[in-house]
């Protein structure tokens, strides 16, 4: 069949399919692109050919931003358990380096996303192109290589015959939940256009089987052999467990065997907050119970975790305990010289546990704190309201993670979504976007920071675009408050967190800015709605539930809301300094620090 290469990468692309416990869906939901020189007349062609003459197989969304468009595909494919998820397309130069963020959350979070960006001339011919970097040391160097850290795997298609064999191995890639991530195939603009006679059998509809390894029996032995000597075991449950779908089984576990579970960011909604067995979250943003249980547990059981530095408290956490860490990559699975069972996490919880074995331990769960005034935490408590059973909740950056963490009452394992692998701000519209791309049947509520919202509000004309509803509760404290409470323990003064004018002293201590967020959003085709307290925020929300278009609340709260931690987190602190508050930090920082447990 003669076809562009770009052609036949669609015509691929709208045939394959992934599978799971005998459910097929579409690997390739769509494709997000902004064109170029590097892409119109390559893929943005093919676009416009398939779209006249093989109706919806791949639709097409046009973005605000490239970072925007990786991030949506995130928010997708993470909402689906990474069984579908976005083609993005770029042109060559910013476009493409516009998604280099984007790629290194996708990867760090292990979700899947199918990057195109453009790339120069494969020829040379017409060389140095717009927008091409010249490397006078080697000519094979195009912006795009700064994708190749950040993607599981990358390949640049030099010639048409090389396109087949890239797309197997993207697609192997894209749905093995051990090596997913960011894969990259960049598209020289010459060869994208180029025609080739390809075999007929290259666009067979084509199933990928998402693989549940099971353990090896030798494996499961030794996990069973160490349960046995364990009395005081703590489930760290990640979002392996979720993309698992083995939330079911991790109660069943959880309820035979007596063991407390604690949720990382990723892993939060594992667990009903309410289920008995749930002792909240781990880690820095951890509840006090669950990082009680953690000092005193002789075994950590890290299910689909790759036990983060907020997890393991910097690694403070663990008193003395051993690790049995399940999971489907062997490269988490061997952390801190854990006893290794690599393998789905459902499959793993089916047959782990050992017969008559029970943890021997008591476990408190979390207190609910009392809330008053119009604090951030209050904010968070009428969205927790709001959201309710059927709801999610989408953030990333800033100081709601942890609160959110901490004190949110997850109704399951698809109604919290915070993106705290990368921890990107402006993440949140973007991604939200792609949740509720993915569950059209869900209030998605994002929250949102001034700061976030600053770095990238735009989507909001992209939702507005596609009539896609969503809630947005902006959260303006005029600055970082996140970064100015850190700031202040490390000794430095704040420097730069807060959204002021220069001021007489020199400095950024002057005025607030004038700047107006809420008439920002309603300016980008948002409806907008203020809220000044708690019963305002309340019946805004039920309004926002009850619109059909995206809608931003807007609040204000008081400052000093969050909730203090209760466990350590690395931030080195100046060794010398003239300021006393940063010697006094150093000191405080030293004597954390040797509680810090090198695990192998
Ligand atoms: C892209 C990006 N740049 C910088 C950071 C570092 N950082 C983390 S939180 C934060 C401030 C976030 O401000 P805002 O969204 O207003 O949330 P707040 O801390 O005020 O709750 C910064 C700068 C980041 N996480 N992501
Ligand atoms: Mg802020």
């Amino acid at each position: 069949m003669r076809l562009t290469v770009a052609q036949a990468l669609l015509r691929f692309l709208a045939n394959q399919w992934s599978e799971r416990d005998g459910v097929e869906r579409r690997l390739i939901a769509g494709v997000f692109g902004i064109f170029g020189h590097g892409n119109v007349a390559g893929i943005g062609q093919a676009l416009a050919e398939r779209g006249a003459g093989t109706g919806d197989a791949l639709p097409y969304y046009l973005a605000r931003n490239e970072q925007a468009m990786v991030h949506t595909a995130v928010g997708y494919a993470r909402t689906l358990d990474r069984l579908s998820t976005f083609a993005c397309t770029t042109s060559i130069g910013p476009g493409a380096t516009n998604m280099v963020t984007g790629a290194a959350l996708a990867t760090i979070n292990r979700i899947p996303v199918l990057l195109l960006p453009g790339d120069v001339f494969a020829t040379r011919v017409a060389n140095p192109v717009l927008q091409e970097l010249e490397d006078p040391r080697s000519f094979d160097v195009s912006v795009n290589d700064a994708l190749r850290p950040v993607s599981r795997f990358f390949d640049r298609i030099n010639r048409p015959e090389q396109l087949p064999s890239a797309l197997l191995a993207a697609m192997r890639v894209l749905t093995d939940p051990a090596e997913t991530g960011a894969v990259t195939l960049a598209l020289p603009q010459d060869v994208q256009a180029e025609a080739w006679d390809w075999p007929e059998e290259l666009f067979a509809r084509r199933v990928w089987h998402v693989a549940r390894p099971v353990p090896e029996p030798a494996a499961l032995e030794r996990a069973r052999t160490l349960l046995r000597s364990s009395s005081r075991p703590l489930i760290v449950a990640g979002g392996g467990v979720i993309y698992s779908g083995a939330c079911a089984e991790l109660a069943e576990f959880a309820e035979e065997y007596g063991v407390p579970v604690a949720e990382t960011q990723a892993g939060k909604g594992s667990l009903r907050h309410d289920h008995p067995c749930n002792v909240g979250a781990i880690g820095h943003t951890g509840t006090a119970a669950a990082n009680a249980l953690a000092r005193e547990a002789d075994l950590v059981i890290g299910i689909g975790t790759r036990y983060s530095d907020f997890t393991t408290a910097s690694r403070t956490l663990f008193g003395q305990a051993r690790f049995l860490n399940v999971n489907v990559a062997a490269f988490d699975a061997a952390k801190h010289a854990g006893t290794m069972l690599v393998a789905d996490a459902r499959e793993a919880l089916r047959v782990l546990g050992p017969d008559g074995w029970r943890a021997a331990w008591t476990f408190a769960r979390p207190e609910r704190a009392v809330l008053e005034g119009f604090t951030q935490a209050v904010v968070l408590d009428a969205v927790n309201d709001a959201v309710g059973e059927d709801g999610v909740v989408v953030n990333a950056a800033g100081s709601m993670p942890g609160d959110l963490h901490r004190a949110w009452r997850a109704a399951g394992p698809h109604s919290y979504h915070v993106e705290y692998g990368y921890s990107c701000m402006g993440y949140e519209i973007a991604g939200g976007l792609g949740v509720k791309l993915a569950a059209p049947e869900r209030e998605v509520f994002v929250l949102v920071g001034d700061g976030s919202y600053l770095m990238m509000a735009q989507e909001i004309a992209t939702a507005v675009q596609e009539g896609v509803k969503l809630i947005v509760v902006l959260v303006d404290n005029h600055g970082f408050a996140s970064i100015g409470g850190l700031s202040e323990a490390v000794g430095a003064r704040r420097l730069g967190t807060a959204y002021r004018a220069r001021g007489a002293s020199g400095g950024l201590d002057g005025e607030l800015l004038p700047v107006d967020l809420a008439a920002n959003a309603a300016s980008l085709g948002a409806d907008v709605l203020r809220a000044g307290d708690r019963a305002e925020l309340v019946s805004a929300l039920v309004k926002a539930r009850e619109a059909t278009r995206t809608t931003v609340v807007y609040v204000r709260p008081e400052p000093g809301s969050g909730v203090g931690a209760s466990a350590w987190w690395d931030v080195p602190v100046a060794e010398v300094a003239e300021n006393p508050e940063a010697r006094e930090a150093r000191v405080r920082y030293e004597e954390a620090k040797r509680e810090q447990r090198i695990y192998l």
